[in-house]
């Protein structure tokens, strides 16, 4: 395998008009925000990667403006001038930076594409070369939706119309109290054959068991991460009494943290988003944990640029990933995205892995720099990086 050493690193803040808000029971953002972040090695080779975190600490701890600190004067110091055989090494170079998941994976997705492009190879397969033999990507990854709150029922219900008509067979509701049980009714009411799943985004406490009971009539495939982002002891108190599989997300930042709940029985799918476990290097790690115990795993998403969509697709082809993911269509998120060519919705709910070598989309420099103005225009006061 081909070493490189790391000679630039670059982050541009980018703001992108959604083509469709996404409501969750904490609120809405009016566009989304990313950190893009550009990697170089002293062969001239760029390798690409992204954070696409909210600009309010509403789903976890960082923000982007948190993520920019810490990566500008703690992450890129010690990635300057280092030689890597192995974006596996990064965890250990980072070591002395605690927490700060979302921070470190942006910086080593880009280092990730970087040396899968010096070894000539697709993200995908040389994810694969860091796997036991026999996990192979699929060349395609299953998908889902995930829509969020409507101002009304005939709304919430016109919406997953249309996305099943666009060809999703895995659609998430965003939950809330005062928006769950009388949705869900509705919407199976609707939609009785759907493959449905509610995602409550940490909106309720162990008090509103009975509510989250009444969720089992509905056949959900999941309920994802209905107690509080940083709980796992009681969505272990909360899971016997459902028949719902607990799905989580917020509260699971490491393959240590997912054996905690396993053992604590607190919930039986896990959402893998890999930014928020801390990049590629631990999202394997919980990728094997799960293939090793049976457990069913998908990668949720954060509203991604082209460019974390297309690292997410090439991990969701993993044959470990058994369920469908939340990476939708580009045309779901941006009108144009900051990466080419789009992902396009497949028969049959899935998205095709690029074949170019890294993640195999071609960024475009001039629309990263339209999304940087677009963020300025939106934080006018923001420091800037570069
Ligand atoms: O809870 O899964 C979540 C987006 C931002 C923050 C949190 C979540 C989400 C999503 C979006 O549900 C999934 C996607 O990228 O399409
Ligand atoms: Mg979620």
């Amino acid at each position: 395998m081909n070493s490189i050493t790391i000679q630039d690193v670059k982050l541009h803040v980018v703001a992108l008009p959604l083509v469709e808000l996404l409501k969750t029971s904490f609120g809405a953002e009016p566009y989304k925000s990313a950190i893009i972040v550009e990697v170089v090695s002293t062969d001239g080779l760029v390798g690409w990667g992204e954070t696409a975190l909210k600009t309010k600490p509403s789903y976890g701890a960082e923000t982007i403006l948190t993520v920019l600190h810490i990566t500008r004067d703690f992450l890129i110091p010690r990635l300057l001038g280092a030689t890597l055989e192995s974006p596996t090494e990064l965890p250990r170079l980072f070591n002395s930076v605690r927490g700060n998941h979302h921070a470190r994976a942006g910086v080593e997705a880009a280092v990730w594409d970087l040396l899968a492009k010096a070894n000539d190879m697709r993200l995908a397969d040389y994810f694969a070369v860091h796997l036991p033999e026999g996990n192979q990507p699929r060349d395609l990854a299953t998908v889902g939706v995930s829509i969020g709150i409507q101002d009304s029922l005939d709304e919430q219900i016109a919406l997953i119309g249309k996305r099943v008509d666009e060809g999703y067979r895995r659609i998430k509701l965003k939950i809330a109290p005062g928006w769950d049980v009388e949705v869900a009714r509705a919407v199976r009411d609707a939609f009785p054959d759907i493959s449905l799943m509610l995602d409550a985004n940490s909106a309720y406490s162990l008090k509103d068991a009975e509510r989250l009971k009444q969720l089992d009539q509905f056949d959900l495939l999941m309920i994802e991460q209905p107690l509080s982002y940083d709980d796992i002891f009681e969505h272990g108190q909360l899971q016997p009494q459902l028949k719902t599989p607990i799905c989580l997300d917020e509260s699971i930042y490491s393959a240590h943290d997912w054996k905690i709940a396993l053992q604590l029985g607190a919930g039986k799918i896990l959402n893998l988003k890999p930014t928020r476990v801390g990049g590629f290097a631990e999202s394997l790690k919980l990728y094997q944990l799960c293939v090793e115990r049976g457990n069913p795993l998908w990668i949720g998403g954060m509203l991604e640029t082209g460019i974390g969509r297309a690292a997410n697709v090439a991990f969701a082809s993993l044959p470990g990933v058994t369920l469908p993911s939340d990476i939708s269509a580009t045309n779901r998120y941006f009108d144009p995205d900051i990466a080419e060519p789009p992902f396009v919705l497949q028969e049959g709910s899935f998205l095709r892995v690029p074949g170019g070598i890294g993640i195999g989309v071609e960024v475009c420099r001039d629309r990263i720099a339209e999304a940087q103005e677009t963020w300025r225009r939106y934080n006018p006061f923001a420091p800037l990086w570069r």
